[in-house]
């Protein structure tokens, strides 16, 4: 049982999957969150993050600090996603063993699969064949994190879990056309063209690829039942085992937003991995379902969207 006024340091607290995990624990009575922007704290500076756990000593820690991105920032900076990935990850799970946090949480992705994974991929298909070239570098680095958090298991006994999250989306997303993933994308770039009356929206790839969608605060509430309820070696999948091509998400985008111009769908852009649905059994067997569906939390994101100011965003 995690005391509400245990000492969680959530890594990464402003990005899409760490503020969701901040309003998760909130929302479930923890009171004392630790927290520390990245100019307060570079997680690949090792001294640096060794003399914050020395100093802070936190009791849990959620690892959602990570370089991201979408198609195209992982296929043209793989160096980068797994250099930066892996060297957070060292630190912070280095220094968890080292300062004895009583429980870690890791975040992957779920592109940690083989391209052709059968589907839906159970967590039993890890590295049971290629990975997609595209994210190959992201995915070599959250599969290290994920072993390194098995492996510290097995050896000393830390309690250091995993969970491997399907695409995500919703509040704090990255609206950044050339790094972001392709919600938030067709969110902008849909309301970009109703906003100046542009005739059509130019989108990439063939629109036949299926993604798995989950609402991020949906993600954040799994995160937080497995921090209090699951401690097993096996990393866990987290999404809804539900998918839709590209080519339907954006039509049922385009509807939200109330663009109504033409898509161009320019085809010199990499459609990915074909699928990758999970098989989410796992998580449901051990209680947990998702709440919001694809449809309303598109409008909840969109909404969120047209809030900010401009300058909050991540343009
Ligand atoms: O979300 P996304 O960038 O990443 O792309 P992945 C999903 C699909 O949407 C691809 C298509 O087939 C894209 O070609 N797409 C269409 C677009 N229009 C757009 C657009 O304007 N922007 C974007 N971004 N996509 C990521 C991995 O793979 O999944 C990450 O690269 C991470 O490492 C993430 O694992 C969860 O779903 O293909």
């Amino acid at each position: 049982m995690i005391e509400k006024n245990a000492k969680i340091y959530v890594a990464g607290h402003r990005g899409l999957v760490g503020s969701a995990i901040v309003r998760a624990l909130e929302k479930d009575g923890y009171t004392n969150i630790l927290k520390r922007t990245h100019k307060e704290l570079d997680l690949t500076d090792q001294k640096a993050v060794f003399g914050f756990f020395e100093k802070e000593r936190p009791e849990y820690v959620v690892l959602a600090a990570a370089h991201v991105g979408g198609i195209n920032a992982n296929q043209t900076a793989p160096a980068d996603f797994i250099y930066i990935n892996s060297v957070i990850q060292c630190n912070v799970i280095g220094a968890a063993h080292e300062y004895k946090v009583k429980k870690l949480l890791f975040l992957g992705s779920s592109c940690i699969y083989p391209r052709m994974a059968h589907q839906p991929i159970s967590e039993s298909e890890l590295l049971t064949g290629p990975l997609e070239k595209t994210n190959e570098g992201y995915a070599i680095a959250k599969i290290s994190g994920l072993m390194m958090c098995r492996f510290f298991k097995q050896q000393y006994g830390d309690d250091f879990i995993s969970c491997m999250p399907t695409n995500l989306y919703g509040p704090e997303d990255n609206f950044n056309l050339e790094h972001s993933h392709v919600l938030p994308a067709l969110i902008r770039k849909f309301d970009d063209a109703k906003e100046s009356g542009a005739k059509n929206v130019t989108l990439w790839g063939t629109g036949a690829p299926l993604r798995e969608f989950l609402y991020v605060d949906d993600m954040a509430d799994a995160c937080v039942y497995l921090l209090q309820n699951y401690s097993g070696e096996e990393h866990v999948n987290i999404g809804t085992g539900k998918e839709i091509t590209i080519k339907d998400l954006a039509e049922l985008v385009k509807e939200i937003v109330g663009f109504e111009g033409d898509i161009i769908w320019d085809e010199s852009m990499p459609d990915g991995t074909p699928r990758k649905l999970l098989d989410v059994s796992k998580l449901h067997d051990i209680g947990w379902k998702e709440k919001v569906s694809l449809r309303d939390g598109i409008r909840l994101e969109y909404e969120w969207y047209k809030s900010r100011d401009r300058e909050d965003l991540k343009l």
